[in-house]
């Protein structure tokens, strides 16, 4: 295991709506480098990027048209070359978006792969052997592209209808048209995703996201282990020339991805996590009613918490661009709870750009580059009150999604110099994170109570105690309290056998022996 990830804290940066430094209304990579002091100030030490490279753009550049090639708009291969080093020498990581489940139909691969005349990129999707025959009710396809090729057959793919799916082979082979997992077509794939990580690797970037990890090969078995063992098999070419590598799935099944190779895993918004019960179901467990319900979170949690301990990370993110934003159901004083829970649990903590000042989810905006509702949890960073709040010179017209047009609208500036400020509560939480090792990534988990307070204990030394609902929370417990090493709002006391947490409110507290 690497070093660095053990005590890693990461933030996502959706590059579209974070900086623009040259007025074309959006994000570069000269902006990401002008906030990385920014980023470091609030305690991050790890970036994770979403795709950058060249695309049409029609599902926000998760249809790669080059992995070789970084969009014009965000800037050159140079100048993501200088982000890594620029964050290296501030002793930074950051992690690109791979995509290696499908790419855009621009891509030079699928071009040669539609044409009738066979060539070498005939079996690098996912192709039925006549236009007549669809592709549909396969685990891992979600559609067809029929009827506008040269070529005869209908092509799977693998989210919108303009993502082909790459050929990684199918687990089972029942028709004469799919390819087995160790046939030549379905190995030169394997092949050549694998040098595109070795590509941007050697570049100086110190890992990837992994998108729909889960889904490569199709016609797989409940326990995936056919994508498994695909994995499995990347990463030990992978890791002969790059050991250091780190590895985040977009999978939700922390059991397999772990087992697959991957360092780390999310919770997320599908899968069986019962992420959604902590900050987004209507009755999200950090709100003042208290009539969330965290048992099924829990029960999952530990599951994969004991099938993982020591084998690599679970990743709790606060959002990401995909779903509304933390905010949408949660203030900001609940936003700070919400912090002060992510950032004492084991494996890596992931914040989304905005959440930090609690940027809003807007409801109802126009889909922009297939956004759809995702669109609203990724509008430009609000930097200041100057004009697009900082975030671009260009005229609001040309920007890439208008801002937040709410006056009362949070923004960096303002909340640094506010010490009631989600920012600056964050900034408190995570120094107290980097200084304490109990709560750190690895150091044991022990849940004691998932009803209202939240009670658990870290590295068997340090008590969490979290009440979200604005009445004060009694209940046993025995421990002998020693010291107090973060408290937000009242914190609680801890004495006679009890722990009454004050409303709204968060301690941590160091326990005798
Ligand atoms: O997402 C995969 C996915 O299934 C979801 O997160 C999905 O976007 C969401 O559930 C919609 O309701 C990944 C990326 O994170 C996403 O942005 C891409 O659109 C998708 O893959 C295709 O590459
Ligand atoms: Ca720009």
């Amino acid at each position: 295991m690497k070093d660095w990830l053990k005590t890693a804290v990461f933030y996502e940066i959706y590059p579209q709506s974070f900086k623009d430094t040259n007025a074309d209304g959006i994000g570069d990579f000269n902006g990401i480098i002008e906030k990385l002091d920014y980023i470091k100030s609030v305690g991050f030490n790890a970036i994770w990027l979403n795709p950058c490279y060249k695309s049409p753009f029609n599902d926000a550049g998760y249809d790669v048209t080059d992995y070789y090639t970084v969009a014009e708009r965000y800037g050159t291969n140079e100048d993501l070359k200088r982000l890594f080093y620029e964050a290296h020498t501030r002793g930074m990581h950051i992690i690109l978006d791979l995509v290696p489940g499908h790419t855009s139909l621009e891509c030079e691969w699928f071009i040669q792969s539609q044409k009738a005349t066979p060539n070498e990129y005939s079996g690098r999707y996912i192709w039925t052997d006549s236009v007549w025959t669809d592709v549909t009710g396969i685990s891992g396809i979600t559609g067809s592209y029929r009827g506008l090729s040269e070529r005869d057959g209908s092509c799977a793919v693998n989210f919108f209808t303009c993502q082909p799916a790459l050929n990684y082979g199918f687990a089972k082979v029942t028709e004469p048209w799919q390819s087995s997992m160790d046939s030549p077509e379905a190995l030169q794939t394997r092949t050549a995703m694998i040098d595109v990580i070795k590509f941007w690797i050697g570049m100086g970037c110190d890992g990837f996201r992994v998108d729909m990890a889960g889904s490569l090969v199709k016609n797989d078995d409940e326990e995936q282990s056919a994508t498994v063992r695909l994995w499995q098999e990347i990463f030990a070419e992978v890791k002969k020339h790059y050991p250091e590598a780190v590895f985040v799935s977009e999978w939700g099944e922390p059991d397999r991805a772990l087992c697959a190779g991957f360092d780390m895993d999310f919770l997320l918004h599908f899968g069986s996590s019962h992420y959604m019960d902590l900050f987004r179901t209507d009755k999200p467990y950090f709100s003042y009613d208290g009539r969330g319900n965290l048992e099924e979170f829990f029960k999952s949690y530990l599951e994969n918490l004991k099938k993982t301990m020591g084998n690599g990370y679970i990743c709790i993110p606060s959002g990401n661009h995909d779903m509304e934003r933390i905010s949408r159901a949660l203030d900001n004083e609940q936003i700070k709870l919400a912090f002060a829970f992510l950032m004492s649990m084991p494996g890596i903590p992931f914040v989304y750009y905005g959440d930090e000042i609690g940027m809003k989810y807007l409801k109802n905006i126009a889909s922009v580059e297939g956004g759809y509702y995702r669109t609203g949890a990724r509008t430009p960073m609000q930097w200041d009150t100057s004009s697009n709040c900082g975030f671009s010179a260009a005229s609001p017209n040309k920007l890439y999604i208008a801002i937040d047009p709410d006056e009362g609208r949070p923004t960096v500036e303002e909340q640094m110099l506010d010490d009631t400020s989600v920012l600056n509560e964050l900034k408190r939480i995570i120094t107290v994170r980097h200084s304490c090792k109990e709560l750190g990534s690895d150091s044991d988990f022990e849940l004691i109570s998932c009803g209202y307070p939240l009670l658990y204990r870290r590295g068997k030394k340090v008590l969490v105690a979290i009440n979200p609902t604005q009445e004060e929370k009694t209940v046993e417990c025995s421990a002998i309290a020693s010291e107090i090493i973060y408290s937000y709002n009242g914190g609680a006391v801890l004495e006679d056998g009890k722990i009454t947490v004050k409303p709204a409110s968060v301690a941590y507290i160091r326990l005798e022996n």
